[in-house]
């Protein structure tokens, strides 16, 4: 069970966990994410800034070649979800570094694993696109289009059995932010589930604060605590060219530092994970740059007011 302490996140170790795969994304390209951040030093002055913040070993595929995608997937994710299962429950901070984004397969069932039974875990999908693709439903067939569905107990078995069978997450406990390209089968299933979006126009028309923070309410309402999932690409290409799959008019890099500045200081924050960076398809490194100021966003010194204003701003989701 995680307790919390009055020092809340604060207090708790930061611990970089690289996971590189690209078998998801039906392209390796950003497997090697993880290693060119840490190998060019991208991250190491916040290691100097703040103590406890440390790379873990990389997790990769290892034994076997994969003979296919979904095994390799499968393989990789069984063993995410083991290590931000036991981060969690050694009461520290997993941020994880993808890879594409089936990594999410593994992370948050380990989250909620160290919860134990009873524990229901919220979710903050931070995404150009909704990830809630099945086999079934998917064009291109690629794995990192399914993450979200398989949280939500829709998908292969493979996939919605890391961390023991049955759903990882209540629909109601999960909101997506920043959505703005996306495929009727999936708004199909998210809109039967009852799981709420918050598209890009209502992000511009509302302001990512207020967004953010109404979505935050609803991810900590019934849960004991509640994880983000970033992928890159719901931030604007303009900015971060480096992901595989742009969308244009996205986030902008300072609103999701924002959030993620008021949301490290929340003792309700269990993990965040970064994912989709594709090293190749940068430009003079601007995404790794992106990645380390988001990550920097997490060693800020937390102000009593900061964490007052995402919990307490009086507004009730609608
Ligand atoms: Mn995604």
């Amino acid at each position: 069970m995680v307790t919390d302490t009055d020092a809340g996140r604060a207090g708790r170790s930061i611990v970089l966990l690289g996971v590189a795969s690209g078998y998801g994304a039906g392209n390796p390209a950003c497997q090697d994410g993880p290693a060119v951040l840490r190998a060019m030093g991208f991250l190491d002055d916040l290691a100097a800034a703040r103590d406890g913040f440390r790379w873990d070993e990389p997790i990769r595929l290892e034994g076997e070649p994969a003979t296919n995608p979904l095994y390799a997937v499968a393989r990789i994710v069984a063993r995410l979800a083991e290590r931000t299962e036991a981060h969690v429950r050694a009461g520290d901070f997993p941020l994880v570094i993808g890879g594409d984004h089936s990594c999410a397969i593994g992370t948050w069932p380990g989250v909620k694993q160290a919860l134990g039974a009873a524990g229901r875990l919220g979710l903050l999908w931070i995404d150009a696109h909704m990830d809630s693709h099945t086999f079934r439903s998917s064009p291109s067939r690629n794995i990192h289009g399914m993450p979200l569905a398989c949280l939500l107990g829709h998908g292969d078995p493979h996939l919605t059995r890391i961390a023991g069978a049955g759903p990882k997450l209540l629909p109601q406990d999960v909101c997506l932010i920043g959505v703005r390209s996306f495929e009727r089968s999936e708004a199909e299933l998210l809109a039967k589930l009852g799981v709420r979006v918050y598209f890009m126009d209502e992000i511009r028309r509302r302001g990512m604060h207020e967004v953010f923070a109404e979505a935050r309410q609803r991810v900590c309402a019934q849960t004991s605590g509640y994880g983000i999932s970033l992928d890159l690409d719901a931030l604007d290409p303009a900015e971060e060219p480096g992901v595989g799959t742009p969308v244009p008019d996205g986030l902008l890099r300072a609103e999701v530092m924002d959030a993620l500045a008021l949301a490290h200081c929340d003792e309700k924050l269990l993990a965040l994970e970064i994912a989709e960076y594709n090293p190749y398809l940068d430009t003079r490194f601007a995404t790794a740059r992106a990645i380390h100021d988001l990550c920097r966003s997490l060693c800020e010194p937390c102000q009593p007011a900061a964490s007052n204003s995402l919990s307490t701003n009086g507004r009730m989701p609608p």
